[in-house]
Formats: structure tokens, sequence, C-alpha cells
């Protein structure tokens, strides 16, 4: 019996789910500003990824981090686009991704959402939970991924640990299992009690937080260790501990899995404090990749069939490779370069020949990989987001959400010399889902209409034209703030026969499906009332391979 067993796992099967086991692939997501790019550099610091947290050269307010890598993030101080970031950590691979939390550019964190396993949400102590963690929250509890939380911002004053639990607890919903606990607040924050190892670790400040922080670490009658706290902070803090253990409750592995408990980590990224901690807790407790059930089939990473999906498009990451890269999540079996896959949106093999791991902007060639990992794929023009590759042409991923423009912009080219780079600049932000265009119904205006969930993407348009492809540009702003699609299946005529409220007018998506622009809410309310029979959608409808 026992030699059945052993002759029916084959070595490669032993492989592939040892690799699986040992990946773990997350995003780190917040409100803009909580400090989630500053923690994505520490983790990098505390993983051994980078020697030095940002770059020893960088200027003040001149960010040097290894995931804001564009242009105008540095110049901003702000995260514009996601970023993939692969290491090794004591015998784990990490994917790590950090997201930008700015709301314009929520459609890339979203897209990122479908790509992970486990989400870090850093939260600002100082201010709680803010609107767009709430957003993002929302998603991930919809997705039923695996929270955990960093208190982040202890050194400055923030609110009662306890404050912050309720919160969470209140606002989110979510049951909050502290893992460590502050030790004093603000200006007065010395470090964290582990509770599971009820150890005191009291940190020292270094100059930048560019390198690690010395740390002391003893329990809490260790004279040494206490000696370096004042009474006031140590009694509040053994007070506050005993309340809790009081409270009685445990860590609850499943609910965490389950994505209805979140573990709390307190600590300050900029300062290196309670970074190790959170790094190792994250790793003791977050899932390895899980199967993904499409269309009622369940799909185990385990599954000898390659599968994964794009969930984003990016070119020019790298000024000497003026390329696109295709981001894929591998889903499961194992990728092997050069191999021959099924592309859904095509619905032609490809070979994957030109395969790559990403650090930042940063990438190497890689020969293989495993569920749990994001890979770059360079040179497929044909590729979007959204398409799934496969050996098994019946595994198809239907992942990504669709947003709903709702800011509507024309975009000038002012020197004609220069349309051929204006065209392929605009081509390719649209291949990127940074911006959807518009063509209106009967004009002769041939200006693109452009479309974005938020305003500030027209800016990293116009930006990122001119510094990747030399192409000027003005915006103009268009006078419609609603687009809703009408069904694919309407004819022209009956198109013509539609009632518009004033100010409203027709056009059609890139797919050529047709939409109706409304100047605000009501005006789209008003045209629903006078065209009953004409169903009006916040989503273009998708096709069947899609
Ligand atoms: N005092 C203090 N400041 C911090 C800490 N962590 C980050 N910051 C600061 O907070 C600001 C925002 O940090 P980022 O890491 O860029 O924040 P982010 O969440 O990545 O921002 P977006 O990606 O634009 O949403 C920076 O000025 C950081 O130096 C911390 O622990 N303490
Ligand atoms: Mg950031």
């Amino acid at each position: 019996m026992f030699l059945t067993v052993v002759l029916l796992v084959s070595p490669a099967f032993v492989s592939i789910t040892e690799e699986i086991q040992r990946r773990r692939t997350f995003a780190i997501i917040s409100h803009p500003d909580a400090g989630k790019t500053t923690l994505t550099e520490k983790l990098l610091l505390y993983g051994g990824a980078v020697q030095l947290a940002g770059s020893v050269t960088s200027r003040k307010n001149q960010r040097a981090t290894t995931s804001d890598w564009m242009e105008l993030e540095k110049k901003r101080g702000i995260s514009i686009s996601s970023t993939v970031l692969q290491f090794d950590y004591n015998g784990y691979r990490l994917n790590l991704l950090d997201t930008p939390g700015h709301k314009d550019f929520s459609e890339d964190t979203y897209r990122v959402l479908t790509a992970v396993d486990a989400v870090v949400m850093v939260i600002d102590s100082a201010k709680g939970i803010e609107p767009q963690t709430r957003k993002l929250f929302e998603v991930c509890r919809q997705r039923g991924v695996p929270i955990f939380t960093f208190m982040n911002k202890c050194d400055r004053p923030m609110k009662e640990p306890l404050a912050l639990l309720d919160e969470l607890e209140r606002v989110l919903g979510i049951g909050a299992f502290p893992v460590n606990w502050p030790i004093g607040n603000g200006f007065e924050f010395r470090g964290v009690f582990d509770r599971q190892t009820k150890q005191m670790h009291l940190f020292e400040r270094v100059v930048g937080g560019k390198y690690r922080a010395p740390v002391s670490v003893g329990s809490l009658n260790d004279p040494e260790v206490r000696g370096q706290l004042d009474d006031a902070t140590f009694l509040k803090t053994v007070e506050e501990l005993e309340m809790l253990e009081h409270a009685g409750e445990i860590f609850d592995d499943a609910a965490v899995l389950a994505g209805k408990s979140t573990p709390v980590f307190f600590g300050s990224g900029v300062n290196n404090f309670g970074v190790q901690l959170l790094l190792d807790g994250f790793l003791k407790h977050a899932p390895a990749p899980k199967s993904r059930v499409m269309g009622g089939i369940e799909i185990s990473p385990a599954n000898p069939e390659f599968s994964g999906f794009i969930f984003k498009i990016q070119a020019n990451m790298d000024p000497k490779h003026r390329d696109r890269i295709a981001f894929v999540r591998v889903c499961s079996g194992k990728f092997d370069r050069d191999m021959t896959v099924f592309h859904s949106r095509s619905e032609k093999k490809v070979r994957l020949s030109s395969s790559h791991k990403l650090f930042g902007n940063e990438r190497e060639t890689v020969d293989e990989a495993f569920p749990g990992d994001v890979i770059g794929l360079v040179g497929h023009d044909s590729f979007g987001i959204g398409d799934t590759l496969t050996t098994d042409p019946k595994i198809l991923y239907k992942e990504i959400p669709r947003f709903t423009p709702e800011a509507f912009s024309y975009l000038h080219n002012p020197n004609t010399g220069k349309y051929k780079q204006f065209r392929q600049g605009l081509d390719q932000l649209l291949q990127e889902g940074v911006i959807q265009a518009l063509y209106l119904r009967n004009s002769s205006i041939k200006v693109p209409l452009l479309a974005a969930v938020g305003p500030l993407q027209f800016e990293v348009v116009q930006f990122r034209l001119e510094s990747e492809y030399g192409a000027e540009s003005r915006l103009e702003a268009a006078p419609w703030s609603v687009v809703r699609w009408l069904p694919t299946d309407i004819k022209e005529d009956e198109i013509d026969a539609l009632s518009l409220p004033t100010g409203s007018k027709i056009a059609y998506d890139i797919g050529k499906n047709p939409v109706v622009l409304f100047s605000n809410d009501w005006s789209a309310e008003y045209f629903a009332k006078t065209n009953e029979r004409v169903p009006l959608s916040a989503q273009p409808v998708q096709t069947a391979r899609e």
C-alpha cells in the first residue's frame, strides 16, 4: 500500500507543492500617505533584499524608494502605479505589491487585489481608519482575502491603541487581535511588547531609518530592559496588557484566513520599529496560494496545467528598454520559459520566451515560476489586461473588475509635427488601461475624448506622453461627469430615436459599444425615465472571451 502511494507521487509534483507552500503573495494597501511605500522599503531592508532603505544620496523631498520609480512619483512623493517586488526571506519566496492610495489610481490597486493571497493594511495611528482604507477593505472582504493590520506612525501622537482596535471592529466590522502592543506613544514611543513570546522589544532610532534599528529584547521583569523605560510608560503598558489578557481573546488562525479577524501589529515604518515582527508574524500566519473557482470549476494551484492571468500592463519601466511588460499572476502549474500557451483573447497559441522576475523597475530573466509568482512578459502586443494564459484552454479567469469613469477631458496635440509620438504614446496608455478613449457620434471632432476614474490620471497621461514619448499635450475640460453604456445590440435608428436630455451626447467606446454622456446624475436619471425600454449600465457588457 505504502509503495503504491510513493509511486503515484512523482518528484515533479512534490517539488511543485513545496514551491507553492513557500510562496507568499501580498499587497500593501491604505489611504494615501499612511506609509505603504515606506513600509515596503523597510520590509525589503529587513527581508535582506536591499542593504539601505532609500538612497543615501537622495535629497530632501526627493525620494528614492525602490517601489516609487516613476519620474512623477519621485517628484510628487506619492505612488501612482503599483509595483511588484519579488525576494526570498527565511526560505519563503515573497511577491510583494506596493499599491497607490489615491482614489484616482484605485483601478490599478483593485486589479492588484485580484492577484494576491493576503494584504497588509497600513493605518496612520494618529488618524485611524480613513475613507480609502475603508473602500479597499470592502473589496478585500468581498474577495475573502486575509488582512494583516500595521498601525503605523506610533512615533507621532497617536490615538489610544484600544480605541484603534475598537475602530477596526466598529467601522470595518472585523475582529482585531493585537499580536503586539505599543510601549509609549509619540515622542516617547520606545517599542512593542510581543504578546506571543511575552518579550519587550525596545528600539533605538537611527538617523533617517536607513539601517535596521538596534533592539534590546527582554521580558517585562528584565531589569536591563525595564531600566530603559520611565515608570509612567511601564505602568501604562502593564495595565493595558493585563486588560487584554483579561479579555481572554485567543489568536484564531481560521478566522484570520477567512478574513473575519485581523492580526494587529504596532510600529513605525520610518523608524524601523516593529517591522521585523510584522514580517515574521505575517509569514507565520499568511496563506500560501489557494485554489481559485472560475465558472464553477475549481483550479488548484497544484493542477499540472499551467495557468495565470494578466492584471497589469506597463510600458517604459526601464528607460534602457523601451518596451511593455504584461504582469502575470501564476495560478496553477509550473511556468517554464519558452513554453507555448493558449492566449484567451486571441484564441491563439503563443510562445512565452521573454519572461522576467521583477523588483521595482529592475528585471531579471526567469526560467521557471510557480503559483503565487508574479512574472513580467515582454514583447506581446496582443496581450491585454484580464487575459488568461494557460496550457489548458478550458481554464478562463475573469478576475479583473471594471470601473466607471467619472472624469472626462479632450486631449489636444498642440504640435502637429509630433503627431506620431502623440498617437503612439496615447495608444500605449490606452492599452495599459490608465484611461479610456471615447468617440463622439456624428462628430467631426478628431480630438480624443478621454475618460478616467479620476482627474489625476489625466495628469499622468500628460506627464508620461512628454517624458516617455516627447509629445506635448493640452487638456480641455469636457462638459460631462457621468457615462452609461447602452445595450450592445441597439440599432442605429433606435439610437436616433432616443430622447436625450439637454447637454447629453452619444459616443462609442474603444470596442465600438455605444454610450451616453451626461452632465450629471440627475440627467442620467431623467434619461432612464424618458427612455424606459432602454436599460443603461454603468459597465460595458463583457464579451465571452474577455
Ligand atoms: N512620523 C512618521 N512618518 C512616517 C512613517 N511612515 C511613513 N511616514 C511618512 O509619511 C509620508 C507618506 O509615506 P509614504 O510611504 O509615501 O505613504 P504611502 O502610503 O506610500 O502614500 P501613497 O502611495 O501616495 O498613497 C512620508 O513623508 C513618510 O516619510 C512613520 O512611521 N512615522
Ligand atoms: Mg506609496
